[in-house]
């Protein structure tokens, strides 16, 4: 094996100090490569009698992001973490962690199982296994409570939350902070410890106190949690593990660390966190996007308020435009409403807030989005209007300036098709609340062109946004497959089953809100006026569910009436509302339908299945680059639970033979509705599945 100790894992020596440099970009993850180079440079500096300590310190913006998420699920080779670190543990000469950046999972497991850690200033350190659907597999379980107790290890590893440098100097993770480069901070540890003038210490040598009553409270917050996820409990577990003697709390720990490495929510959580990631491998990548500074949102209402929020949030200089004078105030305390929201959830500073509300302006003149660099529009879904906007921008626009539209389903072409530079016209589809919500449909045009898409990704990604490219069709990703999943809540209830069970059913499988209530939070009117919309082109044979209209003809529109499929009362719990079951009763007898009973498990299949095929169209009509930009999109806009990972992950755990068996089956009653995409056929043949399609 060539060399690559000093690749990877460099060994340098400043006089009787001996140092290892991680070096993997892009982020130091601790792969069998990087576990191996640090092992054997471990080695050949513990072997070296001139050397009486060691520091680890890593190159690149991070420490190290800990293991290497890519190796979940493969066997285990040696050297494994855990014996790396046991290595580290064990040294007679003192070792010491400097740490910049972030120092996450392994990677604090690591500075753990040194015996004196050292942060500078902008590190982060934690253990955020449970978002993977893990816990700590290399002893973090047991060694971070050792420094800072049993009770702050509970939440610093059952919440997976990031922990900044200051707050773990304060509970002893940290020995001390320091400035300027981490290999710098890390020799002058070194130099203190030989000097005498620090203490250096085993972890493992230290013993940790019973807490039952932390372990009490902690036990109840992750039971009462909806969808009860299984990783915090199983942590939970492996940090009151520590209170045995090491050897067994490792024990312990690994046992507990490998059931979850086998498990659904594990598969699910980590297909999520690389979907997030790939949404950016796009055609357009290679094009170089234009400056932004200075963005126009025109439009007052709920989404030009929220987008023009993010914007700010993002450090954009931005012109909201209202036309109508009146509801220009409005628009700007919006805006304001909002900033002070985002300072108050930490996502903004006092400063960055100031900041934020010196940036914008509001006003009633279109003229002002004339020096925009970019201009998004947010007014109501008209084609008319949207043309006539878009013609007037076309003249009053910089040459070069990009014009968005943040239609939810229009056609963006035809908007295009109102300006003489439909190459610079596309679609930022932001989701309600625009400045929360990370999703961003990027919707390309026939014409838009290279580096308008690849500003647009580069946009999103500063606003902290996760941009989906999409094609040009009705209800582009989301919207689109969102619509079938509804239509076969609808067809259920028209069955047999009863919205409330539809709506459990689906909230038992992990969404936060079953189709009904989120109905019922959107607005009835809205989705009617949709329905209405394309009721001129609805086929003849389309099972159509007259049920949402006529709750609709009672002037019941959901929460913003107080009633619609619930009854919403302030301080009580929404119930079903019985003038709603009356209705689906009697549309039953109207269309002589006898109710039959779904169990919640057929629910979920129908409402999945329905997705499932809708999203194998899209992709079959290249309207999504790839099955996990579509799981992005339904996690990241549309509440999928992110431990399910979305309908394509779904699908690949389902496979394509039963989901042509159900779809087949349910055809037999609807052979509209269910009708079994070619794709799906292609993959039963070649026995391929849709990860594989990920590229
Ligand atoms: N393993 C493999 N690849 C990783 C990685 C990791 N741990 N972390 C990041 N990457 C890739 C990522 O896919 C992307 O690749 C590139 O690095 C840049 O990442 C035993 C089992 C560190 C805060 O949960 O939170 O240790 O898309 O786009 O926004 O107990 O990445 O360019 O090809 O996210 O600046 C615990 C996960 C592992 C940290 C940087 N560690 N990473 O954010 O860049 S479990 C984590 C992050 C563990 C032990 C257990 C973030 C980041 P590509 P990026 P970023």
């Amino acid at each position: 094996m060539k060399d690559e100790t000093n690749e990877i894992a460099g060994v340098e020596i400043e006089g009787d100090i001996g140092l290892i440099r991680l070096a993997k970009p892009p982020v130091n993850a601790l792969g069998l490569a990087l576990r191996t180079a640090v092992y054997e440079a471990f080695q050949t500096l513990t072997r070296d009698p001139a050397i009486r300590a060691i520091v680890l310190y890593g190159e690149g913006r991070f420490f190290s992001a800990g293991a290497d998420i890519k190796d979940f699920g493969k066997a285990d080779v040696e050297p494994t973490l855990p014996q790396v670190l046991k290595v580290l543990n064990d040294s007679e000469k003192p070792v010491i962690a400097a740490l910049h950046g972030v120092a996450f999972g392994g990677a604090l497991e690591l500075a753990l199982a040194t015996h004196l850690r050292v942060g500078v200033t902008g590190l982060r350190i934690g253990l955020p296994e449970v978002k993977l659907g893990l816990l700590p597999g290399a002893g973090g379980a047991q060694r971070l409570p050792r420094l800072c107790g049993l009770a702050s290890a509970i939440d610093i590893i059952c919440s997976g939350r990031d922990v900044p440098a200051e707050e773990a100097q304060t509970l002893g993770i940290l020995d001390r902070l320091a400035d300027g480069p981490a290999r710098e901070a890390g020799i002058a540890v070194a130099r203190d410890v030989l000097a005498g003038g620090l203490v250096s210490r085993r972890t493992d040598e230290r013993t940790v106190a019973e807490d039952p009553a932390a372990v009490e409270v902690a036990r109840n917050r992750l039971q009462s949690k909806r969808p009860t996820l299984t990783a915090p409990l199983k942590a939970l577990e492996a940090v009151c593990a520590a209170t045995l003697p090491i050897d067994h709390g490792l024990e312990k720990e690994r046992a507990l660390f490998m059931e979850l490495m086998a498990g659904d929510e594990r598969a699910g959580l980590v297909h999520a966190f690389f979907a997030e990631r790939a949404t950016g491998r796009i055609p357009e990548k290679p094009a170089k996007p234009r400056e932004v500074n200075r963005v126009a949102v025109i439009g007052g209402g709920t989404m030009g308020v929220g987008i023009a929020t993010s914007l700010l949030i993002g450090g954009y200089d931005v012109d909201l435009i209202e036309a109508q004078s009146a509801r220009v105030a409005d628009a700007r305390s919006g805006i304001e409403q909002n900033l002070a929201g985002a300072l108050k959830r930490g996502k903004l500073t006092e400063e960055s807030h100031e900041a934020a509300l010196g940036k914008f302006g509001c006003t009633e003149n279109l003229d002002a989005a004339k020096d925009a660099d970019l201009v998004i529009e947010a007014i109501f879904e008209n084609m008319e209007a949207k043309s006539g906007l878009f013609a007037k921008l076309d003249a009053i626009c910089k040459p070069g300036a990009i014009l968005a539209t943040n239609t939810s389903y229009l056609d963006v072409n035809e908007i295009a098709a109102a300006t003489a530079r439909p190459g610079d016209v596309i679609g930022l589809h932001f989701f309600s609340p625009a400045h929360i919500m990370r999703l961003i449909e990027v919707v390309v045009a026939d014409e838009t062109a290279p580096e308008c898409v690849a500003t647009a990704f580069a946009l999103a990604r500063k606003l902290g946004k996760v941009p989906v490219r999409a094609g040009v069709c009705d209800g582009f990703i989301g919207n689109r497959i969102l619509t079938q999943y509804r239509r076969a809540a609808d067809y259920l209830l028209l069955d047999g089953a009863d919205f409330a069970g539809i709506d459990a059913a689906l909230e038992d499988f992990g969404f936060a809100m079953g189709p009904f209530a989120v109905n019922d939070l959107a607005g009835l009117d809205i989705a009617k006026a949709t329905r209405d919309r394309k009721a001129a082109t609805r086929p003849p044979e389309e099972r159509y569910s007259r049920v949402a209209d006529q709750i609709c003809d009672q002037g019941w529109f959901g929460r913003k009436t107080g009633q619609g499929y619930y009854i919403y009362e302030a301080g009580k719990a929404p119930v079903a509302n019985q003038g709603a079951v009356k209705i689906v009763e009697a549309e039953r007898r109207v269309l002589n339908l006898r109710p039959r009973a779904f169990s919640g498990e057929e629910i979920v299949a129908r409402c999945l299945t329905a997705m499932i095929a809708e999203a194998v169209r899209v992709l079959e009509e290249g309207i999504a680059l790839r099955p996990a930009d579509i799981d992005a999109v339904e996690l990241f806009g549309y509440g999928f639970p992110r431990h399910r990972g979305g309908p394509m992950h779904q699908a690949d755990l389902i496979g394509p033979a039963e989901l042509i068996r159900r779809i087949e089956l349910y055809a037999v009653e609807d052979p509209h509705f269910w009708r079994v995409p070619e794709l799906l056929r292609e993959m039963q043949c070649n026995g391929r599945n849709f990860a594989d399609l990920n590229g």
